[in-house]
């Protein structure tokens, strides 16, 4: 047994070797699935299906694993997940710096620039003078009032796990605010479209690229400009005692990551996503294939591949 069995394992490597040498020295990608991670906002969904088909088109095998949107990035460092398609900086920071150190891959930037914070529609410039400044906004709480929230403004803010810690910018600025988290990203729409249909106040969690900037007018509230200390050291703004006392990067990146064995079992496909590379608009519109559209993210990933070959072929290549 044991003879036959170094023997097999002899003949194994003797293959692998030789067809290494005729390939010019590259090894072939594993036939293991690649695993892709979906989240829960439209574009990261479009966007983890084209790569997933894209993937395909080359032979690969995929498979779209439903994550946390910070739990994903350990899943990363342990091998359990292999690539992400949007890597926040306003949402994924903390988390992804920890995956990274732990073994994870930053596989680049793409030409998108992001930015994540609250945000309300024009209208209320009449409404509560002096916004954008969240001052102003801080001023006019009492407009924003619901049954919910009692004497406090409601700010309408994102699901859970997109790591935002804005309840503790409210207690470090002070703000009579209240934070009234929703369960999903449709809720945020459903909300703003109700407000803005009946021209009602409302500020709610919103972000760029999205779809939102071509259907509604709006701006982000303006916070106190954003310095990494300001995350890191209670010292740094206005409350000396707290961190979180600024607004969310107004120029965020927005990075792909990967597993260390995405690298090392599918060197092909790695190199294709590696060269992955996206911009505000095509954000925008994917989330609006979805948001607007209808599409599911499966159909609106097949369009976008059948309407874009000029952007993707590149990265086969
Ligand atoms: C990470 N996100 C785009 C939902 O703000």
């Amino acid at each position: 047994m044991k003879i036959v069995s170094r023997f097999m394992r002899a003949g194994l490597l003797g293959a692998a070797f030789a067809s290494a040498a005729i390939g010019g020295a590259k090894a072939e990608d594993s036939a293991d699935p690649i695993k892709i991670i979906l989240n829960n906002w439209s574009s990261q969904v479009v966007f983890a299906n084209v790569v997933g088909q894209l993937l395909e088109k080359q032979g690969k095998a995929v498979e779209y694993v439903p994550s946390d949107g910070q739990l994903q990035f350990m899943a990363l460092a342990n091998n359990d997940m292999d690539f992400q398609i949007e890597v926040w900086e306003g949402s994924h920071h903390e988390s992804f710096v920890k995956s990274v150190a732990a073994g994870a891959l930053d596989l680049g930037t793409h030409d998108a620039v992001t930015r994540e914070d609250w945000w309300y529609p024009s209208y209320m410039n009449e409404m509560c003078p002096g916004l954008p400044d969240w001052k102003a906004l801080d001023a006019c709480a009492e407009k924003l009032a619901t049954a919910e929230t009692g004497t406090k403004g409601r700010f309408v803010g994102p699901p859970a796990d997109w790591g935002k810690h804005y309840s503790e910018r409210i207690e470090a600025l002070g703000m009579n605010f209240q934070e009234v988290p929703v369960g999903q990203a449709a809720t945020l729409w459903a909300e703003l479209q109700a407000a803005y249909d009946r021209k009602e106040p409302i500020v709610l969690f919103n972000w760029t690229p999205n779809f939102i900037e071509a259907k509604f007018e709006g701006q982000f509230i303006e916070f106190p400009v954003f310095e990494p200390e300001c995350w890191s050291d209670p010292a740094w703004g206005q409350n000396p005692d707290k961190i979180y006392d600024c607004g969310a990067p107004a120029k965020g990146y927005l990075k792909k990551a990967g597993s260390k064995q995405l690298v090392e079992k599918w060197p092909d496909a790695a190199a294709f996503l590696k060269k992955v590379n996206l911009t505000n608009p095509q954000f925008a519109s994917a989330a609006a294939l979805v948001d607007v559209d209808g599409l599911t993210p499966e159909d609106a990933a097949t369009k976008w591949i059948a309407d874009n070959e000029a952007t993707w072929k590149p990265w086969t290549e």
